[in-house]
């Protein structure tokens, strides 16, 4: 079997996600990157491949999937260990929420797309940022509500799941436009016991630079 194709770009939070689901799985990798600032998800090649022109695109067993969510729960059906989601039903629509609170109600708001298109739209800089403050806090602070009675060292419970998978990325958008992060303890505590972890640490996007700079 072919090792598995990340179509990824290093400040893609949708990547971001991909990437660790695929180290804490120990599925090895290899990366095409796709520059999102020039454009490169828009040509027809790469929209052959994923006709929405959007990273992530994972290429694994013989499978071309996209949907960071839909790629990382196909990776834990098919990979057990370690699980990404609670078996018991209930603790898994709770996990499921709060990945969905960040990937839907966050995070399309604050695309480069949505962004570029306020543009257009003749909204300036200050403005934009505004926007883009907003929802994340609007977004964090529900978070931080949803998760605290649960939480352990992670979002739920003490290892790491989908939601934390979505949350670290999240975290590094909002610190990377000074959105402040400070009045969520449960989240900054969760994030804080995945950095520990060389799966997320491996993933960032600076390491993920770092790695393309050196080739
Ligand atoms: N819902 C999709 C979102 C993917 C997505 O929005 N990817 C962004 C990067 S984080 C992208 O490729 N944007 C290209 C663009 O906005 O033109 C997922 O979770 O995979």
């Amino acid at each position: 079997m072919a090792r598995a194709l990340l179509h990824d770009y290093f400040r893609s939070s949708a990547a971001y996600r991909v990437r660790i689901a695929l180290n804490l799985k120990g599925i090895e990798y290899d990366r095409h990157a796709v520059n999102l600032v020039e454009g490169e998800q828009k040509a027809a090649n790469y929209r052959a491949l994923n006709p929405q022109g959007f990273v992530p695109m994972l290429e694994i067993d013989d499978h071309k999937l996209t949907q960071s969510l839909s790629i990382i729960v196909y990776l834990d059906q098919k990979y057990a260990e370690p699980p990404l989601m609670p078996r018991d039903p209930a603790d898994g629509a709770h996990v499921r929420a709060m990945a969905l609170a960040v990937a839907c109600d966050i995070h399309p708001l604050n695309n480069l797309r949505v962004l570029k298109y306020l543009t257009k739209l003749g909204i300036g800089q200050e403005q934009r940022d505004e926007w883009y403050r907003h929802w994340v806090t609007e977004g964090l602070e529900a978070l931080e509500s949803m998760a605290a009675p649960r939480a352990g060292a992670f979002l739920f419970g003490d290892s790491p799941t989908i939601a934390d998978v979505c949350l670290v990325p999240q975290l590094y958008n909002a610190r990377r436009f000074s959105v402040p992060i400070t009045p969520y303890p449960t989240l900054r505590r969760a994030d804080e016991s995945a950095s520990a972890i060389p799966a997320f640490a491996a993933a960032h996007p600076d390491r993920v630079a770092q790695q393309e700079a050196v080739k």
